[in-house]
């Protein structure tokens, strides 16, 4: 029986009081319940945080096996920062945009000291995904038309393979836009001559797409994050991304907000954006059962 715990965004201080709320103790240096698993959906780093004590709660958990845990699309992008793409760069280029972005984390973890080398060296274990059987886990979407072209990057435990991250990092290559949709999700172009604002009032041409939503099959109730943008009532161009199995599957990275509920009967995010003031670290406490229901949630609010 497992407790899915939403992106943590090295938030340990909340971390550790919400495993205390669900019950698991410390113990040989380890967080652990009598008689429950934990499993963390990624996105450990990324934003002010305590990276270092949330990946020292985190690994020693799963190095005890008293959690579980999948490769958020942060983790994937410092693992691709750390990698040199031998032409004086790294797949994830050192530019302005990207600096700034890993600063938090590089601020912790200096760039290839020997703790920065572990720290990546352990987001390389990582799976990309757990199959369960009866529940399965990803950061953003479980997408079938993606699976077999990362199958032949993957090794007996569902991590990335060394020789992955150069095509990975690479745009005319299948495995970066198979790697964009499973850690980052849906994002499709909108019909020709159809553009929006995003909230930094940048002019967009493609958009995220609320996949997990059986009712979302035309443009103008299908997006995420185009605010008050009227769109066309057409219908999306393709649904390959629909989530139509019957086996319970949890994601995070949403950032959603409000009262943590199901996406559908199926579908559960737990990512509620402790990241941000007003979030909270959200879990479902899953025991069995195929129909998702809304009380199975619980959280603590995100300290100030
Ligand atoms: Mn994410």
């Amino acid at each position: 029986m497992y407790d899915i715990i939403g992106d943590i965004h090295g938030r340990a201080d909340e971390l550790e009081a919400f495993l205390l709320k669900l019950g698991y103790e410390r113990r040989n240096s380890a967080y652990r319940h009598p008689e429950r698993k934990a499993i963390f959906v990624g996105d450990f780093i990324d934003g002010q945080g305590q990276h270092r004590k949330t990946i020292d709660i985190c690994r020693s958990m799963v190095e005890q096996e008293t959690a579980l845990a999948v490769m958020g699309n942060h983790e994937f992008n410092a693992i691709c920062y750390s990698i040199s793409d031998g032409a004086g760069d790294f797949l994830r280029p050192h530019n302005e945009k990207n600096i700034r972005d890993h600063a938090e984390f590089i601020a912790e973890f200096p760039f290839q000291s020997r703790i920065h080398q572990e720290a990546i060296s352990w987001f390389k274990t990582l799976p990309l995904f757990l199959d369960l059987g009866e529940l399965r886990i990803i950061h953003a979407v479980w997408h079938h038309t993606s699976f077999p072209i990362v199958a032949p990057f993957l090794d007996e435990n569902n991590c990335l393979t060394p020789d992955a991250y150069v095509p990975a990092s690479d745009k005319s290559h299948p495995l970066y836009h198979a790697i964009e949709y499973l850690l980052k999700g849906v994002e499709l172009e909108l019909p020709p001559g159809v553009s929006f604002r995003d909230k930094k009032g940048n002019l967009r041409t493609a958009a995220r797409i609320r996949w997990w939503d059986e009712q979302a099959i035309h443009w103008s109730n299908a997006t995420i994050g185009t605010g008050q943008a009227e769109l066309p009532n057409t219908p999306l161009p393709e649904q390959s991304y629909r989530y139509t199995d019957t086996v319970p599957l949890f994601v995070g990275h949403y950032w959603m907000n409000g009262q943590p509920r199901p996406m559908s009967d199926q579908v559960a995010c737990v990512d509620y954006s402790v990241a941000r003031p007003g979030g909270r670290l959200v879990a479902y406490r899953w025991s069995g059962e195929q129909k998702l229901i809304q009380d199975n949630f619980t959280w603590i609010d995100r300290n100030q």
